[in-house]
């Protein structure tokens, strides 16, 4: 059977992301406050810079800005990857990329869930960034035994939501009553619940194995950690953070300040310390888990530029060994990233960076390419037949996102866990393979160029 007028999924997402947003803001009202600050510098920005106004109408991105975030969630077993893999798989969100976090000390690994068509990111870029606790990087065996008894005992799906997937699954869509209630009972999954379900005496002993051990195995779900909005200058908002007393992390992750911004780069302020209460007499306490985070986009880089990326921050890094701490560390990063080419000409000749090819002058784009047989890109950009739009960068940072990680979860903390990325039991656990996230931008800017050339021969014929 199957459903007369099903709810698409870029229709189930933009819902979902926009109920989550006023949950989060019901929870955590300071998240309230930064979406007014992001809103606030993002039409400055704009008012006072005409031609990124134009950029970001043409590239289809001024829609999307206002309703663009992306969350965090942590899982604590096999099982419940899986099923929020179907249950994204609804809304048009697929795992892209893997996440290897115990490098940096956090017994986590990871992939974002998110759109990946050019009309569904436009349409709303929603993801959430999904991280699975490594229960087996535990040492002490009695802890790691008693805290997989626990999430063994924990079911996060109510049976609504379990009922509505296999509908779906099975009759290829929602109808709109149907895809009503399955935001509504996924939304439940992610809200904060202030009841441990362990005594404080197990809190305490597996917040002191990892603090973020705790945050996964001690509560009924997965609450969601934070919801970031997206802001076209990020160090303004970092200062007005600091002025509306937001206590801001010290150092933005990712690379410095730039004229024509790369990847990502990201602040958050820290997490709040909630009470709960414990299973054992009521007892209170406090958890801190939940924060608000920001970032600005920029292009995505091909595998070249991201090498360069990865060497010059390492290189700002690991300076004297100081990391990113100390004053001298946006200074550092400056200096390291002169290396790397800051204007779209070298950037895409260079091929460090992706971008969509455009036509800018259909007159001109038709005499060159057609009757001149001209069908060299930068032969068209040159004579200004074509333009080109960077295409943003869509996923996370390993670094930034240690970082991000380790400044909420207490700077002291710091663990080592050897490198063990584990890319193939993840998968196994997921349920199918992540994507590739550098084959999509791949293939986002060879559409482009097959897109232009159509428009060609539509033309001409
Ligand atoms: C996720 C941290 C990663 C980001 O933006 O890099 C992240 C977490 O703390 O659970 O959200
Ligand atoms: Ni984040």
């Amino acid at each position: 059977m199957t459903i007369p007028h099903p709810i698409s999924a870029d229709e189930i997402r933009s819902r979902f992301s926009c109920e989550m947003s006023d949950m989060y803001r019901d929870e955590v009202p300071k998240y309230g406050a930064l979406l007014d600050i992001v809103s606030k510098v993002n039409t400055g920005v704009l008012d006072r810079n005409p031609a990124l106004h134009k950029a970001l109408d043409s590239a289809n991105e001024l829609a999307r800005l206002d309703v663009e975030r992306h969350g965090a969630i942590r899982l604590g077993k096999p099982e419940e990857l899986h099923t929020m893999r179907r249950i994204f798989y609804v809304m048009g969100m697929h795992p892209v990329g893997y996440y290897d976090l115990s490098v940096a000390g956090v017994p986590v690994h990871a992939t974002a869930f998110r759109p990946i068509t050019d009309e569904a990111l436009n349409r709303n870029p929603f993801r959430v960034f999904t991280s699975l606790l490594r229960l087996e990087l535990i040492e002490d065996e009695a802890l790691r035994e008693k805290a997989a008894a626990i999430l063994e005992r924990r079911q996060i799906f109510s049976d609504r939501v379990l009922h509505l997937l296999d509908k779906y699954e099975s009759e290829g869509g929602l109808s709109g009553q149907d895809a009503h209630i399955f935001v509504s009972e996924v939304k439940e999954i992610f809200r904060w619940h202030q009841d441990a379900t362990v005594s404080q005496e197990i809190y305490k002993q597996l917040h002191d194995s990892h603090r973020l051990i705790a945050d996964v195995v001690c509560f009924k779900g997965p609450h969601i950690n934070h919801l970031t909005p997206r802001t076209l200058d990020i160090d303004e908002v970092q200062e007005q953070m600091g002025q509306l007393g937001l206590n801001p992390k010290e150092v933005i992750e990712g690379p410095p300040r730039r004229q024509c911004p790369i990847l990502l780069r990201q602040t958050s302020f820290k997490a709040l310390e909630e009470k709960i209460r414990f299973a054992d007499d009521e007892q209170a306490g406090t958890h801190t888990a939940r924060f608000g985070e920001i970032e600005q986009r920029g292009v995505a880089l091909t595998a070249k530029g991201r090498a360069l990326y990865d060497q010059l921050l390492d290189q700002a890094r690991s300076y004297n060994n100081e990391g990113n701490a100390g004053d001298g560390y946006a200074r550092r990063l400056a200096e390291s990233f002169k290396a790397f080419p800051d204007d779209v000409e070298t950037l895409r000749k260079e091929q460090l960076a992706y971008f969509r090819y455009v036509l800018n002058d259909a007159a001109l784009f038709n005499a060159k390419a057609g009757s001149d047989g001209v069908r060299d890109l930068d032969v068209l950009i040159s004579t200004g037949a074509v333009a080109v739009e960077p295409i943003v960068y869509e996923d996370f940072l390993p670094v930034s996102a240690a970082g991000i990680f380790q400044s909420n979860l207490g700077g002291a903390e710091q663990k080592h866990y050897a490198a063990n990325a584990s890319r193939l039991q993840f998968e196994k656990d997921l349920g199918i393979a992540v994507l590739d996230e550098l084959m999509l931008y791949e293939a986002a800017q060879a559409k482009s160029i097959e897109v232009l050339f159509s428009t060609l021969e539509t033309v001409v014929a």
